[in-house]
C-alpha cells in the first residue's frame, strides 16, 4: 500500500556543484532524505515503469538511504530499480550502467572526495538518462520542489537484501541487484589496449594504486590485478569503508601522501596513482615526477590516439574555465575546437552528447571521455597506463617531451577552507565590485590587462550560467581566478587558482612555488586574503 506521509519543507536543500552534500546529522533529521528523493521525482516526468539506477560509494548513511530510495520508487511508479551490490556503484560505473541499460536516471549516493563517517559528509546526486549529473534546470527544479513539498511516497515494507545478486519485487517493483564491477571492467576493456598494459606491468614496471579505501577498491582490484596482471598489494586500502577507515579520500598531496613519499623514493614505484571516495578523480605521479590535473588532461587529449577506444582521434576537448590553458595548446595542434565551461562535470554533459568534445577535464583531478557522462579515475589511470605501454617512456620524460613542445602552463590551486561564509561573500564581493578598475593595474605579477565575472553560453541550448568566477589575466598571459567551491559542507572554502605560461623555448624546470610566486604575491594584493579569511595561509595547495 502507498503511503502519502505529510512534511514540511528544509530551506537548506539547494544542490552544490554536485548534488546535495551535507553533515551526516542533517541528512539524520526525519524527512530530510525523504524529502530531496520526492522532490528528484517531483521534477520528472514520464518515469513511470521505468528503470532508475541507484548506488553510492559505501560511505556511512549508504545502505539506509538506499533502503529509502528503493521503497520511495516504488511508491512512486518506477518500474525496476537496478541496485549496485552491497549499495555499491562508483560514479563512473553508475553512469554506465544508466547509459547500457537505458534508465530513466539514477540515484548517487556520495559526497565524492569529502570524508565519510557519523560525523562527515553525505550526499544525494540525480543523474539523468545520458548517465550525467542532471544540468542546472533540473537541479532548479529540484530546488523549487524543495521549498514547497508537502508530503512525499513510499511503501511499508521490509528492507531489501542488497547482498544477494539477482531480483526481488517489491510492491510490484522489481529490484535488481547487479555485479557493481562486471559491467564496467568489460567497457574498459573495450577503450583500451588490455594487452600491451599487461606486457607492460609483466616486464617489470612496477604501479601502485591507492583506493583510499573507498569506492574504487574492488573496481581496481578486479582490473589491475585480477585482468591487468599486477601483482597482490598492487592495489593498497582496496576494501571500501564507511568513514575511509579515517582517511579524507581526497586524492591530492596532502591527502595521498604516502603514494606521494613512495613515488619520490630513490627506489620507489614507476607510476602512482589514487582515486576518491566515490571514484570519479584520479591523481597520476610518476617516479620522481607529479603530473598535475590539469597538465594530465593535455597528455592524455595528445596522446589519446594511442588507446584503441580513441585510435579515431578527438572530435574536440573540453576543460573547466579555472583548469590550465595546457589543453588549448594541443587542441590547437590537433586542430580541434577546445571548449572552456563553468566548473562542475554536469556541463560537459551536452558538449559529449552533441559529440563536439570527446575528453574532457578539470584541476579538480577530474578527467573522462564520452564513454560515459562522469569524470572516471580508473578511466584516467588506464589511458595513462596504455600511454605508457605504448611509448615505454617514464612519465618524466613523457612530461618533459610534452613541455619541450607546447610549453609549460605553470599552475597551482590555493584553497582556504572552512572561512566564516559571511567573509569569503565579502572578499568576492570586493573583487567584483572591483573588476572595472582592475585593468592598468600595477601588481607583483605585471599589469593586469582584463578582469571578469566568467560566464557561459551552453553552444547547444544557449543556456547561460553566470557568475561562475572571477578572472584577472596579466599583460604576459598569466592569470588568477578566484571562485567559491560549491562542493563544501563547512562554511566557505575560497579557491586561488594560478597560471603561468612558459614558452617551450623557456624554462620548462622551475620548482612551481618559485615560478607562481609573483602571482602568489599578486593574489593577496587584489583580494586581501589574510585580511579577509585570517588566515596566514591556504589549508591546501594541490
Ligand atoms: C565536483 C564536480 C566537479 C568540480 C568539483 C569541485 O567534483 O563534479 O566538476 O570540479 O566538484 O567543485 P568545487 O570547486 O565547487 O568544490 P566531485 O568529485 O566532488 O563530484
Amino acid at each position: 500500500m502507498i503511503l502519502t506521509v505529510n512534511t514540511t519543507p528544509f530551506t537548506d536543500q539547494k544542490p552544490g556543484t554536485s548534488g546535495l552534500r551535507k553533515k551526516v546529522k542533517v541528512f539524520q533529521q526525519p524527512r530530510y532524505a525523504e524529502n530531496f528523493i520526492q522532490s528528484v521525482f517531483d521534477s520528472l516526468d514520464g518515469f513511470a515503469g521505468q528503470t532508475l539506477v541507484l548506488g553510492g560509494d559505501g560511505r556511512f548513511l549508504n545502505r539506509e538511504v538506499i533502503q529509502v530510495a528503493l521503497r520511495m520508487a516504488a511508491a512512486n511508479g518506477f518500474g525496476r530499480v537496478l541496485v549496485g551490490q552491497g549499495g555499491i556503484l562508483s560514479t563512473p560505473a553508475a553512469s554506465n550502467v544508466i547509459r547500457q541499460y537505458g534508465a530513466f536516471g539514477g540515484l548517487v549516493l556520495s559526497a565524492s572526495h569529502n570524508p565519510g563517517g557519523p560525523d562527515e559528509d553525505f550526499g544525494i546526486k540525480y543523474n539523468i538518462a545520458n548517465g550525467g549529473p542532471a544540468p542546472e534546470a533540473v537541479t532548479e527544479a529540484i530546488y523549487a520542489n524543495t521549498l514547497q513539498i508537502a508530503s512525499y511516497k513510499t511503501i511499508e515494507a521490509p528492507d531489501v537484501d542488497l547482498d544477494t545478486v539477482g531480483t526481488t519485487d517489491l510492491a510490484g517493483m522489481t529490484v535488481q541487484v547487479i555485479d557493481p564491477v562486471a559491467d564496467y571492467a568489460a567497457l574498459m576493456e573495450t577503450l583500451f589496449d588490455f594487452a600491451a598494459i599487461r606486457d607492460l606491468l609483466a616486464s617489470g614496471f612496477v604501479m601502485q594504486f591507492d583506493a583510499m579505501s573507498a569506492v574504487t577498491g574492488p573496481y581496481a582490484t578486479e582490473i589491475f590485478e585480477r585482468r591487468l596482471g599486477a601483482p597482490a598489494g598492487t592495489v593498497r586500502n582496496g576494501v571500501p569503508l564507511p568513514d575511509f577507515g579515517h582517511h579524507h579520500p581526497d586524492p591530492n598531496l596532502v591527502h595521498a601522501r604516502d603514494l606521494y613519499d613512495a613515488l619520490m623514493a630513490p627506489d620507489g614505484p614507476d607510476f602512482g596513482a589514487a582515486s576518491d571516495g566515490d571514484g570519479d578523480r584520479n591523481l597520476i605521479i610518476g617516479k620522481h615526477c607529479y603530473v598535475t590535473p590539469s597538465d594530465s588532461l593535455a597528455v592524455l587529449a595528445a596522446n589519446a590516439h594511442l588507446a584503441p577506444g580513441y585510435a579515431r582521434g578527438l572530435a574536440g576537448i573540453a576543460r573547466s574555465m579555472p583548469t590550465s590553458g595546457a589543453a588549448d595548446r594541443v587542441a590547437a595542434a590537433l586542430g580541434i575546437p577546445l571548449f572552456e565551461t563553468p566548473t562542475g562535470w554536469k556541463f560537459f554533459g551536452n558538449l559529449l552528447d552533441a559529440s563536439l568534445a570527446t575528453i574532457c577535464g578539470e584541476e579538480s583531478a577530474g578527467t573522462g571521455s564520452d564513454h560515459v557522462r562522469e569524470k572516471d579515475g580508473i578511466w584516467a589511470v588506464l589511458l595513462w597506463l596504455n600511454v605508457l605501454a605504448a611509448r615505454r617512456q617514464p612519465v618524466a620524460t613523457i612530461m618533459a617531451e610534452h613541455w619541450a613542445r607546447y610549453g609549460r602552463n605553470y599552475y597551482a590551486r590555493h584553497d582556504y577552507e572552512a572561512i566564516e561564509t559571511a567573509r569569503a561573500d565579502a572578499l568576492m564581493a570586493r573583487l567584483r565590485g572591483s573588476l572595472e578598475a582592475l585593468p592598468g593595474t600595477q601588481t607583483a605579477a605585471g599589469t593586469v590587462s582584463m578582469a571578469d565575472d566568467f560566464s557561459y553560453t551552453d553552444p547547444t541550448d544557449g543556456s547561460i550560467s553566470a557568475r561562475q568566477g572571477v578572472r584577472i589575466l596579466f599583460a604576459d598571459g598569466s592569470r588568477i581566478v578566484f571562485r567559491l567551491s560549491g562542493t563544501g559542507t563547512e562554511g566557505a572554502t575560497l579557491r586561488v587558482y594560478l597560471e603561468r605560461y612558459e614558452p617551450a623555448d623557456g624554462d620548462l624546470g622551475q620548482e612551481t612555488a618559485a615560478a607562481l610566486a609573483p602571482l602568489i604575491a599578486a593574489a593577496e594584493e587584489l583580494a586581501q586574503i589574510v585580511a579577509h579569511t585570517g588566515m596566514a595561509e591556504p589549508s591546501v595547495i594541490t
